[in-house]
């Protein structure tokens, strides 16, 4: 088969959320993402996401950043590349850009895209085959209020759409963040499994005071208690406490993967195609966390559907994945750019079945919210 990249988009696309979501590092009233659209000669154009959250303050690329290394770096590399060769194309561009993994990650997804749409067949078969068709999908309560987490958690509980919910901390003192997280789990009871993310933001005193007091609380996994390079802190609290502790942040692709279960740091590895640069760099990932008897958990940088559905793409193909996953970024935001927006029932996520990602492109609505035709 012989076909060749002949263009390379990366489109700055700004959508609102349907209410503020707080992080410990940010407030977002919408999300931004990197939409890419990649072109070859056979008239077979793949689609991809790259997509951080908050600007600089989550991770070390912005969503200006990737639309510029895309257009200036990666596309020039890229064009005339063999399409079919998904592995070439990402070597050839390891050795132009380091690092750079959200948008890395984008333009990998666009050429499986294009691939999987060449050969007939999903994402996930290009990967091996998916082992599950349906993946569950948690919530996040990050209103900055107490009484609506609680009514959020209760609505999505009765329309059987979520049953754990994953609170984020670590903006307020310990006090305020348990008691918080305390009065959310007495509310829910054994309805629902209660998760906590700190986002790195506490000192490991303030981990060990919080965390022994979520435990007691019935809180079922600590997320990135502590900054992501004090590996020493996590291993510590890892050995310390019965309830699970799981590294995010710290933990981006195979090499700090390694890391990582050489230390005995963390319980379990939250995965995101966008951190590791890819589904294939998340799959490596993966295989660490499996001979070192880690649990996986599928992760979000809260992306839109395209960067979501590529991500189930890849944790439909995993060989475990105990803790589920939090791929609700398309229900966190107002309104989509693709045709047929993921469909959630019965507390998962439903793979699409189309070739490719299985998504189309609503050019009317990437029209409207993409930021350069926007006044
Ligand atoms: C993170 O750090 O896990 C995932 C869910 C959410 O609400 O924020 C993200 C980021
Ligand atoms: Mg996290």
């Amino acid at each position: 088969m012989n076909a060749h990249i002949t263009s390379v988009e990366a489109i700055l696309v700004d959508l609102p959320t349907i209410r503020a979501h707080q992080l410990s590092m940010a407030t977002m009233q919408q999300q931004t993402m990197v939409i890419v659209r990649l072109r070859s000669s056979d008239g077979i154009e793949g689609i991809g996401e790259a997509t951080t959250i908050g600007g600089l303050s989550y991770g070390e690329e912005s969503p200006e950043g990737i639309k510029l290394t895309i257009d200036t770096y990666l596309a020039p590399a890229l064009i005339g590349q063999d399409a079919t060769n998904v592995n070439g194309a990402m070597l050839k561009l390891s050795k132009v850009a380091r690092g750079n993994r959200v948008a890395k990650c984008g333009i990998e997804t666009a050429l499986l895209d294009a691939q999987g749409k060449r050969l007939g067949v999903p994402v996930s078969t290009l990967l091996g085959g998916a082992v599950r068709k349906t993946l569950p999908v948690l919530w996040t309560l990050a209103s900055g209020d107490t009484a609506r987490d609680i009514d959020e958690a209760e609505m999505f509980l009765a329309e059987r759409r979520h049953h754990t919910f994953k609170l984020k901390i670590g903006r307020r003192g310990v006090r305020d963040d348990v008691a918080h997280v305390s009065k959310i789990k007495a509310a829910l009871g054994d309805r629902a499994n209660v998760t906590v993310d700190v986002n790195q933001a506490w000192s490991e005193v303030e981990a060990v005071r919080g965390i022994e007091a979520l435990e007691a609380a019935g809180v079922d996994l600590i997320e990135q208690p502590t900054p992501r390079e004090q590996r020493g802190a996590l291993a510590r609290l890892a050995a310390r406490f019965i309830v699970p502790i799981m590294a995010d942040e710290g933990v981006a692709g195979p090499e700090d993967a390694l890391e990582l279960v050489q230390g005995a740091c963390a319980d379990v590895f939250a995965l995101k195609i966008a951190k590791s640069g890819g589904l294939y760099p998340m799959l490596r990932t993966a295989a660490i966390a499996d001979a070192a008897g880690v649990s996986l958990y599928g992760g979000t940088m809260l992306e839109g559907s395209i960067g979501s559905i590529a991500s189930a793409h890849g944790f439909c193909a995993l060989a475990q994945l105990a803790w589920g996953t939090e791929l609700f970024g398309p229900l966190l935001l107002k309104d989509d750019i693709v045709t047929a927006r993921p469909l959630y029932r019965d507390f998962d996520l439903h793979l699409p079945e189309g070739p490719g990602l299985g998504l189309e492109i609503d050019e009317d609505k990437l029209a409207f919210y993409r930021r350069d035709k926007r006044g």
